[in-house]
């Protein structure tokens, strides 16, 4: 049945498009496409398709790379594209990772010859044709990643990794294209030697399309065939395609011919009516199934995993929402406390003109009960540490603020010293190390002289009256001082080399 769904769909997708560009028709080309759901077969094999490295199809996505490190794979259409020398490809992917930042990235690939697995983004340096690439890490450090970058080959190129292919590249934009609430929507079209490239922003469930490049004048090889590929290094983000779409476009002469339109149209309508048939069939078995065993129906809503897992920007967002919820919970139960205590006050000042200094209570009471006896001094002292409580509020407030400042300056010089390759706060403790050892060679120059002038004693007789540190222990002190310093430094820096890793 699958199989006649995709005929017809090949069939209606004969429709002239574009407004702008007069009479051009698109065609969906199954041969040379993929899309969730039933995007694999059982055993992993996407028809007319190559799945090749750590690339794993299933029937929702083809993951071309997944988070882990130094990973790559790549997918490659088998036939080539024969059916027209124009094409359109609509992909949904999604890049993601737990990371702020993500490696390496994912090409979309028309190539003269089937890929291979290789250095460019998974895929074989020297071809032929073009790459698209969602590049996600910033390799030459311009602060211009993630970016999509449009590069043609003729097979003697390899690209440059180091500079993001930045002098290779025909054009490019920046986009923000990792862990996305939807699929991110990618539009390549190619049609009379200009390419367009199309980027949604996968904010939302239906794709919002901006323009990324237009580059005009460009030769792609005939007969050329299309893949996918994704690589991690280092750092490493899931890589999903989850829809690889082509349609063939043709121009006004180069439509398919109309005895060509008249037979699907005959066959449309059997297979119209074929359709209708199966479907209504399937629906059938399908209420007869759910009748006859409403326990199993059940279990299979529970396989949708979507249900059960959730992906990592809900779960932060969860995470947030049950934290403020209970930072919420706790404000409440104060309020309500507070409220009892006030309300306690006001009864025990009711009560102060009836009683005539009954039984001291030392403690404040909580409930209503047994508040009749409340002392005017008690009252005052219970306003006196209900300031005293939102003082000391205050304080902690005031600590905690200086302590994030603190904290937040501490990262900073630690940030500014691991960025300046050594800082200026080791450099200083260095000078004083020095300075410290020069006193120590002072002081022990003068021991020196003192120890070769024996007769000259007058300093040491001196120190019969004033409490005088013997040399030795003077010595070890600062010894040990220095020996303090040098494993401060030694503890700082180590901690700088493991922030910046
Ligand atoms: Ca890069
Ligand atoms: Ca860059």
């Amino acid at each position: 049945m699958k199989r006649v769904s995709l005929g017809l769909l090949v069939i209606l997708c004969l429709a002239g498009v574009g407004a702008q560009n007069n009479a051009i028709f698109k065609k969906f080309e199954y041969k040379h496409s993929f899309r969730a759901p039933n995007l694999a077969q059982r055993d992993g094999s996407i028809p007319f398709w190559i799945v090749s490295g750590d690339a794993i199809a299933s029937g929702e996505q083809l993951r071309l790379a997944p988070s882990m490190r130094s990973r790559k794979g790549i997918a490659w259409n088998k036939r080539s594209f024969v059916e027209s020398e124009n094409f359109q490809i609509d992909v949904s992917l999604k890049i993601g990772g737990q990371g702020r930042v993500g490696a390496d990235g994912l090409g979309i690939w028309y190539t003269s010859q089937l890929g291979a697995l290789g250095p460019v983004f998974g895929a074989n340096d020297f071809w032929t044709g073009m790459g698209l690439f969602l590049d996600s890490f910033d390799n030459d450090g311009l602060k211009n990643n993630p970016q999509v970058s449009l590069m043609l080959n003729d097979g003697t190129r390899s690209y440059d990794h180091h500079t993001d292919g930045s002098q290779q590249i025909v054009s490019s934009c920046q986009r923000d294209f990792r862990n996305k609430p939807y699929p991110v929507r990618v539009r390549i079209e190619y049609l009379k030697n200009v390419l367009t490239v199309h980027i949604d922003d996968g904010m939302q469930p239906t794709p919002r399309y901006e323009l990324c490049m237009r580059a005009e004048n460009i030769f792609l090889p005939r007969n050329g065939y299309f893949g996918v590929s994704a690589a991690t290094g280092g750092l490493a983000d899931d890589h999903d395609i989850l829809d690889f779409s082509v349609s063939s476009l043709f121009g006004e002469q180069q439509k398919p011919q109309p005895a060509a339109q008249q037979i699907p149209l005959q066959e449309k309508q059997k297979y119209d009516e074929e359709f209708e048939k199966q479907m209504k069939e399937y629906e059938a078995e399908q209420a007869k199934f759910k009748e006859q065993h409403p326990d199993k129906v059940k279990e299979n809503e529970y396989d949708d995993p979507t249900k059960f897992y959730e992906d990592a920007t809900a779960r932060e967002l969860r995470l947030i929402y049950e934290s403020q919820n209970a930072i919420h919970q706790v404000m409440q139960n104060m309020d309500q406390r507070l409220a009892q205590i006030q309300q306690t006050q006001l009864t025990g000042s009711a009560a102060v003109p009836q009683t005539t200094g009954g039984q001291q209570q030392q403690q404040v009471p909580v409930s209503g009960g047994g508040v009749a006896s409340f002392q005017p001094h008690e009252k005052n002292e219970v306003i006196q540490s209900l300031r005293d409580l939102t003082q000391t509020i205050r304080d902690m407030k005031q600590y905690v603020n200086e302590i994030f400042t603190k904290t937040y300056n501490i990262d900073q010089k630690i940030q500014q010293g691991g960025a300046g390759g050594g800082g200026g706060a080791d450099s200083e403790l260095h000078s004083k190390v020095d300075s410290l050892l020069n006193e120590l060679r002072v002081i022990r120059s003068t021991q020196v002289q003192q120890v070769s002038q024996p007769g000259k004693t007058g300093s040491a007789t001196d120190c019969s009256n004033i409490s005088c540190v013997s040399s030795t222990f003077f010595l070890a002190i600062i010894f040990v001082q220095s020996i303090i310093i040098v494993v401060v430094v030694f503890v700082r820096s180590k901690q700088d080399k493991a922030k910046f890793y």
